[in-house]
């Protein structure tokens, strides 16, 4: 018997079969079981080593050219009830889920071998960590848990404690798109992904377990489960704010985590600490405040950009121990995409670089590293109560019309201000880049249940005693007349987290707009910056006629999620559709009597 639960043991035996796998391995998470890994993998090619004296125990993996992203298509949550996934989700009947992907599943680790991978979200001890088991027939698939999660020998014990866990079920079968689901049984907590090996659809820890199941299990234990990076900003008086942050896929969350503040803010005692960059639970605490824990160990960030000028934290922190997936290499062996030095030798595919072909590496080339090789990475990201959230900020990509920052009313706007997030697609998906639509709470991809009902549940925190992070909303991808960015972005970033925790703390005023509330110009710190006036002006720009079609289109898109979108919302959206009739009609040139 290889775990003391015997509802473990059976489904490891049953998958065993249905599979047909040669062998069955329960990982422990040990450096001997990693190294013996490793080296079954360089063997077979699927790991690559680097340049071993610039980068000790670094590899390269490069996947199939046809499995480089998550593949919302193919992603279904698989509800008794088709309301209770939502129009935000694919859905298919539970049955038909498991007949058909189970269908995929038999046989097909005939000649592999089967490893058990026992994970726990989030610090081992945490009360609001919860635990998996995925099985799975890919190494690299072990490689990369082992640095996302606590894996191994601490979570199966904690699983046996419990007597609890979500069950995860991936095989990168033939590779075939074809082939390929990956289906979310909320209410069974079960997973079941085939046919990629792809970080979000395949290391099952992630978006799969930590955000489609979490925000399940969430909704129904009264926490969250939510797309952000937590990071903590420390003011030169030594006090430090937590921040979770909302973005889209390759919005720059890792670089918002790890920012290094401007040389001026540094030296007067700044500093920015890292508990994540992808994933944070939430819940209310006895005080009556959000605590935060980060439930991932690690890191798996998009490679191209990450630079010197961008993230130099991430960039140092890649110096050792990571796994590269789809970047180039250079002529020394050494990891490479764009935005670094250099030059390329070899690009993502392994082929020789000819500009000819695009860029040396995918631009949606990924590292993985252990969270405690980040520079900025806190003690307080494996305290088991967590972080107190000060802020909560929800941004995207806005080429026009959202200024670079705002902030809610109170919670309930907030959550409007959430709800109604838009942002240009990025390549973190397959799909067309660069096409504006509506990701709210950067949860289009990861909610695991109706959109309107997730509203609600955000609505239900507003309870008495409850002591709520202020809610504010950032755009640093506002472009000028010209189409360049107006806000310079990466560690200035610091001067807008600034004015909002100066808010938190009630130090600072606010401009009262019918979007919300907006700095002063001169209340958002430029000292250091090449900035004129009139660019700051623009950037905090409230465009009346434009916000009046953005909130029809607000309210358009929330009747969408049918009698689900609790009332409470859409009485948000008409107060914001009030409030700029109200001012564009006070703003109008008044007509002399007579
Ligand atoms: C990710 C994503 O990989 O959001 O974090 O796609
Ligand atoms: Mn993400």
């Amino acid at each position: 018997m290889a775990s003391q639960l015997a509802s473990l043991n059976q489904w490891v035996e049953e998958t065993a079969r249905l599979t047909q796998a040669d062998s069955v391995h329960w990982c422990t998470g040990s450096e001997d079981e990693l190294a013996a890994l490793r080296a079954g993998m360089l063997e077979s090619g699927e790991l690559i080593a680097l340049n071993a004296e610039t980068h000790p125990n670094c590899f390269l993996h490069r996947s199939n050219p046809n499995d480089v992203a998550r593949v919302e298509h193919l992603t279904f949550v698989c509800t008794a009830e088709r309301e209770d996934a939502g129009p935000n989700n694919h859905w298919m009947a539970p049955a038909e889920a498991h007949a058909k992907v189970d269908g995929l599943f038999a046989g097909c680790m005939k000649g592999r071998t089967l490893y058990v991978v026992p994970y726990c979200m989030g610090p081992i001890d945490a009360p609001l960590s919860r635990c998996g088991v995925e099985i799975t027939d890919s190494p690299y698939v072990v490689l990369n848990m082992q640095l996302m999660t606590r894996m191994g020998s601490a979570a199966l014990a904690r699983i046996e404690r419990e007597g609890r866990f979500v069950k995860g079920l991936h095989s990168i079968g033939e590779l075939d798109p074809d082939r390929r689901f990956i289906m979310h049984f909320p209410e069974e907590l079960t997973i079941k992904s085939f046919g990629s090996g792809y970080g979000g659809n395949a290391l099952l820890g992630k978006k799969c377990h930590a955000l489609r199941i979490a925000s399940w299990q969430a909704r129904q234990e009264g926490w969250l489960a939510e797309h952000m990076l937590i990071v903590g900003v420390e003011n030169p008086r030594g006090e430090t704010h937590y921040v979770a942050a909302a973005f889209p896929s390759a919005c720059g969350k890792t670089n918002l985590a790890m920012l290094i503040p401007p040389e001026g803010y540094r030296s007067n005692g700044w500093k920015v600490w890292t508990v994540g960059d992808d994933i944070c639970w939430m819940q209310p605490g006895k005080d009556g405040r959000l605590w935060a824990i980060n439930p991932e160990a690690g890191f798996f960030g998009v490679a191209p950009g990450t630079a010197a000028n961008t993230n130099p934290n991430a960039l140092d922190m890649l110096g050792r121990d990571a796994i590269f997936t789809n970047v180039g290499v250079n002529a020394d062996g050494q990891p490479w995409w764009e935005g670094l030095p250099g030059e390329p030798a070899l690009d993502w595919q392994g082929r020789p670089y000819d500009p000819a072909n695009g860029p040396a590496a995918h631009p949606n080339a990924r590292f993985t590293v252990s969270a405690k090789q980040c520079a900025s990475y806190t003690d307080a990201a494996e305290s088991a109560s967590g972080v107190p959230i000060s802020a909560i900020v929800f941004g995207g990509r806005r080429p026009s019309l959202v200024p670079l920052v705002f902030e809610a009313r109170d919670w309930a706007h907030g959550v409007l201000v959430g709800a109604s997030m838009g942002s240009e697609t990025t390549a973190a998906a397959t799909g067309a880049v660069g096409v504006m639509r509506r990701d709210s709470m950067a949860m289009k991809p990861f909610c695991g249940y109706n959109f309107g009902d997730y509203f609600a549940h955000w609505l239900s925190f507003d309870k008495p005693g409850a002591k709520l992070p202020k809610i504010f909303h950032v755009n640093w991808f506002r472009k000028g007349a010209d189409g360049k960015f107006l806000w310079p972005g990466f560690g200035e970033n610091l001067r807008v987290l600034e004015w909002m925790l100066a808010r938190v703390e009630g130090r600072v005023g606010a401009v009262e707009t019918p979007i919300g509330m907006l700095p002063a110009t001169a209340d958002l710190g430029t000292q250091g910056l090449e900035f004129p006036a009139h660019r700051m002006r623009e950037l905090l720009e409230v465009d009346l006629d434009g916000w009046r079609a953005e909130a029809v289109q607000i309210g358009e898109y929330l009747a969408g999620f049918g009698a689900r979108t609790p009332e409470r919302l859409h009485a948000e959206q008409k107060q914001l559709l009030a409030r700029i009739d109200r001012a564009s009609t006070a703003a109008l040139p008044r007509v002399a009597n007579g």
